[in-house]
């Protein structure tokens, strides 16, 4: 697109969207200064650095697109090309088993800052923060259950490893004078019946409160709920119930994963309540296809039902953005920029939303009004100010950037 093509649109946009009340240029601002965390494993189908065990616990990736990303540098430098392709700010989530090993089998509970000592240098010189995961599958130890085990070795080995991980995370936020996000997820579950439901959960939340008993100010700990996982589908100990009540009695923050809940359930209707609970929420935005399939996120309705309520519930500064996929079946530096690129249109619309006059029809009981704006919002020109967002940033507007990922593919990663 010519520079005048996208000046010229947004300048019309702005005046479109005025006339309804809204500051464009302010919503472009918040969407600059809300950070996206971009979940390392999008790079190599969340094999890591640790060891060749492959994927257990639940998860799956399917497809095998080559370029993989194959060592740490090759999982930087894909990372630094799909920032330099975004406007706005990124930060990296890392799991466990990303750590800088230096090629040595180094155990979960044996784990340290210094195995990321690279790493935190490396986002310094980028200028991105570091989130952190615990990391409870591809390991002998997984089996079904971790801190839920009742074998109370197997559960200490697991308490280690995440105090361990909580540690590195205060080490990283630290570093960056920025809170890490620590995310703690469990594959815990059972494929079949169980008649111990009760007795497991009771285990995670000991677990958990050990976990969490030191203080560290450098980190903040998030919690991820599920509904099921592969292989383990009868029964998940920390489920949506078990985590909503650890969150608010422990004040902790409530991880939410859109694709961790029934298909036809209301994902964004859960944000306005977890709120009044929870201290903050840490989103893993994926696409669930049928079940959590860890599709590319899109600009589809759930996606923006989602951005809405968050800002409806006024909680960008509780809602911390994360993203969550992993597909191997298309182009991975591809996969990750329509990913971003969809939550960033999706927050935007959010962003772009009348909320003052659509507050007054519902205060005023009209409900024709509302619904009738809230339609019309829908085909008002948003993509001109995306567009606008993008080229003001000076990165690729509209499809410019699937040339980008071509050239990229072209030169590195299908030298893999
Ligand atoms: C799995 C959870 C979890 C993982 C990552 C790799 O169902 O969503 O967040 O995807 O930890
Ligand atoms: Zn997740």
């Amino acid at each position: 697109m010519k520079d005048h093509q996208i000046t010229q649109a947004y300048a019309l946009a702005k005046e479109r969207y005025a006339a309804l009340g809204i500051d464009t240029d302010k919503a472009i601002e918040t969407l600059e200064n809300t950070p996206i965390s971009l979940h390392c494993w999008q790079t190599d189908d969340v094999m890591g650095f640790e060891s060749d065990a492959g994927l257990s616990g639940g998860i799956q990736t399917t497809g095998n697109y080559p370029g993989r990303a194959r060592t740490i540098d090759e999982v930087r430098q894909d990372i630094e090309f799909v920032a330099s392709l975004l406007a706005g700010k990124q930060r990296v989530n890392l799991h466990e088993i990303y750590g800088d090993f230096g090629g040595r089998f180094v155990d979960r509970d044996q784990v340290d800052v210094k195995h990321f000592q690279s790493w935190i240098e490396w986002a310094k010189q980028v200028g991105m923060c570091l989130d952190f995961n615990s990391t409870s599958f591809g390991h002998p130890k997984s089996s079904d259950l971790t801190l839920a085990n009742p074998d109370p070795a197997i559960r200490a080995f697991w308490i280690e490893h995440t105090k361990h991980c909580r540690r590195i995370a205060d080490a990283m936020g630290r570093a960056q004078s920025d809170p890490c996000m620590m995310n703690i997820w469990v594959h815990d579950g059972l494929k079949d019946l169980t008649v111990e439901r009760r007795r497991y959960r009771e285990l995670l939340a000991e677990s958990l409160d050990e976990i969490l008993a030191e203080e560290l100010p450098g980190m903040k700990n998030c919690v991820e709920a599920k509904l099921f996982g592969i292989g383990l589908e009868s029964y998940t100990v920390g489920s949506h119930d078990f985590y909503a009540g650890y969150c608010a009695t422990r004040k902790v923050i409530y991880t939410l994963d859109t694709g961790h809940y029934e298909p036809t359930e209301n994902v964004a209707d859960m944000v306005s309540s977890l709120l009044l609970y929870v201290p903050e929420l840490m989103l893993h935005v994926s696409r669930p296809v049928r079940w959590d399939s860890d599709h590319v996120t899109l600009m589809n309705d759930q996606t923006l039902d989602l951005f809405k309520e968050i800002v409806r519930a006024e909680a960008l500064n509780r809602a911390h953005i994360g993203l969550d996929y992993f597909d191997a079946s298309i182009n991975r530096i591809g996969a990750y920029l329509i990913g971003t690129r969809a939550t960033q249109k999706c927050l935007l619309q959010a962003l772009l939303e009348p909320l003052a006059t659509l507050r007054k029809y519902e205060d005023n009981g009209q409900g024709f009004e509302r619904l009738a704006l809230m339609e019309e919002m829908k085909s008002l020109p948003f993509g001109a100010v995306y567009d606008y967002f993008n080229w003001k940033n000076g990165v690729p507007v509209g499809e410019e950037f699937i040339g980008r990922v071509q050239e990229y593919e072209k030169d590195v990663t299908s030298n893999r």
